[in-house]
């Protein structure tokens, strides 16, 4: 048997850590034969219901399941982690401003950065999901002191996976048929999914869909909106899509990518297409299996760069609206 792999998730007594916990303990993140520890951190607060999502664990007797810790101390919780999955958040309420939002969870990921910095392994890699999650995983990079910048990503996955079903569903096709899927900028309703480079079964999607006023208005709009829309019909917001999103993620990040396709997610920009260094942008990633890089040399025709510069200015607003909780 392997070494356990070790896991801290954040808000995990919440309804994506209610469906992110099996999939991980059942060994759909790290592969079937990868024994896991979770470290499950959560507010006071939620510490009971935290409990009874411990009991389920338990009930479930999983043969990769080797260890549960469920705490409210920060630094107990990301003792020995590899994988940081910072997953709560405070939801924005009526009346609340961004910046407000921004303020309020700033402060959450400062502290959550310093905990990483101090107790993960020097390996750990982070990924943040709590909105607004390019600009949390902007301040908790900034405060983990230590731990390289290429470690940290922010969540578009989903985004990419609902634009990947919307253009399946389109075409007429199965969504595998879909591939070099890009969401470009922040996870926020600026996102640009990027249908130009886009290819369904090889070919280009624009060659494909001819309905371009369909590409360029509903297309964008659905998937940008889409959060929207499950929470007017679920009464709550994305749960499972969004935990399979994680675990999509963190795959895709620790598999080969099939050669000349590419995936989303937002990473610590290098200044490639123009993103202003050190922004969480999201782009298309390559990897490995153990190394990520930018794919390089995809062409942003004018449409596009119009998108892509509209979610990264909005990233550049962000980071000025929470300057104070960056370190220099
Ligand atoms: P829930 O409100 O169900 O759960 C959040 C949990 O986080 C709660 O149990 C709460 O007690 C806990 N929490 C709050 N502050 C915490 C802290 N300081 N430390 C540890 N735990 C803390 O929300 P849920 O539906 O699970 O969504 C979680 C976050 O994911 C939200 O910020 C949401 O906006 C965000 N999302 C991000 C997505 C993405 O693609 N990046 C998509 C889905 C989702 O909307």
């Amino acid at each position: 048997m392997k070494d356990p792999i070790t896991v801290s998730i954040t808000g995990a007594a919440g309804q994506i850590g209610y469906a992110l916990l099996t999939r991980i303990a059942s060994g759909s993140m790290f592969g079937p034969d990868q024994p896991v520890n979770l470290r499950l951190i959560e507010i006071e607060p939620a510490m009971n219901a935290l409990a009874g999502t411990v009991m389920e664990l338990d009930d479930c007797a999983f043969p990769l399941l080797n260890e549960i810790v469920p705490t409210c101390d920060l630094a107990e919780g990301f003792t020995g982690s590899d994988w940081a999955l910072l997953v709560g958040s405070v939801p924005r309420k009526a009346g609340m401003e961004r910046a407000d939002l921004l303020g309020i969870n700033g402060k959450i990921f400062t502290g959550q950065g310093q905990a990483i910095a101090a107790n993960a392994a020097p390996g750990v890699r982070t990924l943040v999901v709590g909105n607004p999650c390019n600009t949390n995983c902007l301040i908790a990079m900034n405060n983990a002191a230590g731990i390289p910048n290429d470690q940290f990503f922010a969540m578009t996955r989903l985004d990419e996976n609902r634009a990947k079903s919307q253009l399946a569903a389109k075409a007429g096709v199965h969504n595998s048929a879909v591939s070099n899927m890009c969401i470009w900028g922040n996870h926020s309703a600026t996102q640009y999914p990027d249908f130009t480079n886009a290819k369904i079964d090889g070919k280009l999607v624009t060659d494909v869909i001819s309905d371009r006023a369909w590409l360029e208005g509903e297309f964008i709009s659905t998937v940008q909106q889409r959060g929207a829309a499950i929470i007017a019909a679920r009464g709550q917001s994305s749960a499972t899509s969004a935990a399979n999103g994680v675990v999509d993620t963190v795959r895709s990040l620790t598999t080969p990518t099939p050669e000349g396709d590419w995936t989303s997610v937002a990473v610590c920009s290098d200044g490639s297409y123009g993103i202003p260094e050190g922004l969480i942008a999201s782009m298309p990633i390559k990897s490995d299996g153990k190394n990520w890089s930018v794919v390089q040399g995809v062409e942003l025709d004018e449409f596009s760069r119009g998108k892509v510069d509209a979610s990264v200015a909005e990233l550049s607003e962000e980071r000025e609206a929470v300057k104070d909780l960056i370190p220099s």
